[in-house]
């Protein structure tokens, strides 16, 4: 065995040169393995005691793109496409050996051997267009050469990656190597030598690309295909673009075309702000006083107090990880009502093709329901989603503690309330836990995680590695009202609810930030989530909204109502605006003597953001969340924030510290104390850092 780098080895294992690249923990393509894999190249070549050669990865998976960490550094030969174009020259046919997932870089190494092989689990993609940017070492040149235009479209705009089988049908791999992996890639070698096979260098093949060449106006319907999916984002442009010139110009040219879209979206904004997002993400899962090391509580089943639309949505991820679940609600009607709609949308999913029915069975399976709370006595977690009132929730901690076992972790999905008081009512406030999932549960990616002062590490820690287990992202907060999301939500919706009242229409609101990017706008999603849910908070706080309440008055709840802000006519649920409501906010200025006024777009995108931003800072300030970074993951995954800006944080510091200081002085002077900087923004503008530096 010859170490080529620290990364790279190679060894002559009988006729066969293998070539392992070992660099946890995901085998990225940094200086080193790029190194490694060119010298091993060159050693198998010059060895003539082997006839074929064979790339394989140690540890959890095969090379799984370049490395990101290295991004923005100043480049060191060997390139990837140095690389590449080493093993499509080799004199000996070159197979990788796939398992764990070949991704951006590390698909486009494979594509470089004149084989590939793979193992049953193995997946395969190019997720640049996740990061902002599109597969930059041929990738774009490559793929289409293999799987035809339409499906590298799919591909590489979409950034799915696509499993083995699906990766040995369209040619993308030659075998499905069951047992020992690089000992079948060995022996495939072998037989390509026996049997004579070519060297195949997928760069001279262009059978795949006639359909384009006859058909040019397939680009045309892709564009239109992805158009509202990918609004705002330049990535998918850029990548469709590419994969033009590899249908166009020779392989040399279309490499040439393919470094000058990728270098174009490498230094813009966009792509700035998904790598940021991409190392935010995974930050947010480490808590700082909290080591790695820390012993988790085994999580075999689950409990859920209520079978409604969060009760419901919450036993599907569960069940979904495979974990059994029982669910109590106090009637049987009630039971049957939640466990009827956890069919329903577990039956809509098997229609769309998302999901086996044989998946959906067995998620069936591990459900159990009861209106008996006795029966949860025995489960590993249980988490309460009942509703929101702190004498309900009471209640139901106190039974919960002298049911459960000792150890089994109580969490509550309240989206507001003060969990310290709730774990108090318990004899095990170290095991009492905020589990705050967003609406739709089953498919909301964010789980925003509430310790109270008195959670264990333990119960931190278990409940970070739950979520990853059920295929959420967490991010952990302490309490405060609205924890993170809606504490930050709340200013928006008070800005957004000012401006109606001041001049704007809910149309004009919604149009702003549905342009910036996000999914809806304050008063769409308002509608949507139902408007009597924040009018019973209203009433229950004593609190008024006159235009909201208003509304609510006339029964108009929302969506499913056919009414809120806007008209949603025959059950549908595109929002129409309504006069009946423009009158109602007319009047409400009139009663509130407010003289209306046009009010332009950026006011209206300013009034609403920076305040967003400036709650940022403050909780940040009152140690609310551990990083600014958390904050935007939460909105990312939580609220729809556009993932090619980062986050609201991510945001301000891409427009500047001081800029947003400066506004919000301005709106101070104007509005009142209320939109007084928090301190830690007016510092960390006036040192001129950024949120990163907080
Ligand atoms: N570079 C550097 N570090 C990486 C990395 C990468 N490509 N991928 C993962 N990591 C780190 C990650 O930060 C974390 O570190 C640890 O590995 C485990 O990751 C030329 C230019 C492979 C599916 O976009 O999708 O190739 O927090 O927590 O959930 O055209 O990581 O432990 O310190 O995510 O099991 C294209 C990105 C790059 C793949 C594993 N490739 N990675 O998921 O573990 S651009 C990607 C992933 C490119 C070429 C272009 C996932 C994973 P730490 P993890 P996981």
């Amino acid at each position: 065995m010859t170490a080529i780098t620290e990364f790279v080895s190679y060894e002559a294992e009988g006729d066969v040169g293998v070539i392992t690249v070992d660099s946890p923990p995901v085998n990225a393509l940094s200086f080193g393995v790029r190194a490694g894999i060119k010298g091993g190249i060159e050693a198998a070549d010059a060895d003539s005691s082997v006839s074929s050669v064979v790339l394989v990865c140690a540890g959890r998976t095969f090379i799984a793109g370049a490395d990101i960490t290295e991004f923005g550094k100043p480049p060191k030969a060997p390139s990837l496409h140095e690389v590449i174009a080493a093993m499509e020259a080799c004199s000996k046919p070159v197979v990788a050996a796939i398992h764990g997932t070949a991704l951006g870089g590390g698909l486009e190494t494979a594509l470089g051997c004149h084989y590939r092989v793979a193992s049953p689990t193995a997946k395969v993609g190019l997720p640049e267009v996740k990061l902002g940017i599109l597969p930059g070492a041929g990738g774009t040149q490559r793929l289409p050469r293999v799987v035809g235009v339409p499906m590298a479209l799919e591909m590489i705009t979409s950034g799915n990656p696509i499993g083995a089988s699906k990766a040995l049908e369209v040619g993308l791999v030659s075998e499905i190597i069951d047992g020992d992996l690089k000992e079948g890639a060995k022996a495939f070698a072998r037989k390509v030598v026996a049997d004579g096979l070519p060297l195949v260098k997928i760069s001279d093949q262009n059978d795949k690309l006639k359909e384009a060449r006859e058909n040019p106006g397939m680009f045309a319907d892709f564009r239109k295909s992805i158009a509202r999916k990918t609004r705002n984002f330049e990535a998918p442009e850029n990548c469709i673009k590419a994969i033009e010139a590899a249908v166009e110009l020779p392989f040399p040219d279309g490499l040439k075309r393919e470094r000058e879209l990728f270098m174009e979206l490498m230094q813009g904004e966009q792509s700035f702000s998904q790598r940021y997002f991409f190392f935010a993400e995974r930050q947010a899962a480490k808590i700082p006083d909290v080591p790695k090391d820390t012993p988790l509580i085994d999580i075999k089943t689950a409990g859920i107090i209520g079978a409604g639309t969060m009760g419901g949505g919450i036993a599907m991820n569960f069940l979904q990880a495979g974990i059994p679940v029982i669910i109590v609600e106090t009637t049987q009607e009630a039971l049957d009502n939640g466990i009827a709609i956890i069919k329903k949308n577990y039956a809509a999913t098997v229609s769309k093709g998302r999901m086996s029915q044989d998946a959906m069975d067995k998620c069936l399976s591990l459900l159990t329901g009861t209106t008996n709370l006795e029966d949860i006595k025995d489960v590993d977690i249980v988490i309460e989603a009942v509703f929101e009132n702190m004498d309900v929730k009471k209640e139901i901690f106190t039974k919960l503690d002298a049911i459960c076992k000792d150890g089994a972790i109580l969490a509550t999905n309240t989206s507001t309330l003060d969990i310290n008081e709730i774990g108090a009512v318990t004899k095990r406030p170290e095991y009492v836990i905020g589990l705050h999932f967003f609406s739709p549960a089953n498919v909301m990616k964010l789980l925003e995680e509430v310790r109270t002062d008195k959670t264990s590490k333990s119960v931190m820690a278990t409940c970070m590695a739950l979520a990853k287990r059920i295929g959420k992202v967490p991010a952990m907060v302490g309490v405060c009202d609205g924890f993170v999301g809606n504490r930050i939500l709340h200013r928006r919706a008070e800005q957004a609810t000012q401006l109606i009242l001041e001049g704007a229409l809910p149309q004009d609101v919604d149009r702003v930030l549905y342009d910036f990017g996000l999914p809806m706008g304050p008063f769409a999603m308002a509608d949507l989530a139902g408007n009597d849910v924040s009018w019973r908070i209203r009433q229950g706080k004593g609190q008024k909204s006159p235009i909201a309440d208003a509304i609510c008055e006339l029964g108009r709840f929302g969506q499913k109502t056919g009414a809120g802000y806007y008209l949603y006519k025959d059950g549908s649920r595109t929002p129409t605006p309504d006069p009946v409501v423009e009158d109602i906010i007319l009047k409400a200025s009139k009663d509130a003597g407010i003289e209306r006024r046009e009010i332009s777009d950026e006011e209206i995108l300013k009034r609403c953001i920076y305040p967003m931003i400036n709650e940022g800072a403050k909780i940040l300030e009152e140690g609310i969340a551990t990083r600014a970074s958390d904050i935007d993951v939460i909105w990312v995954y939580g609220y729809g924030w556009p993932i090619y800006r980062g986050g609201p944080m991510r945001y301000a510091d891409y427009i500047g510290l001081d800029n947003v200081v400066k506004t919000l002085r301005e709106y101070q002077e104007q509005y009142g104390d209320y939109w007084k900087p928090a301190p830690l923004l007016e510092r960390l503008a006036s040192e001129g850092k950024t949120f990163q530096d907080a």
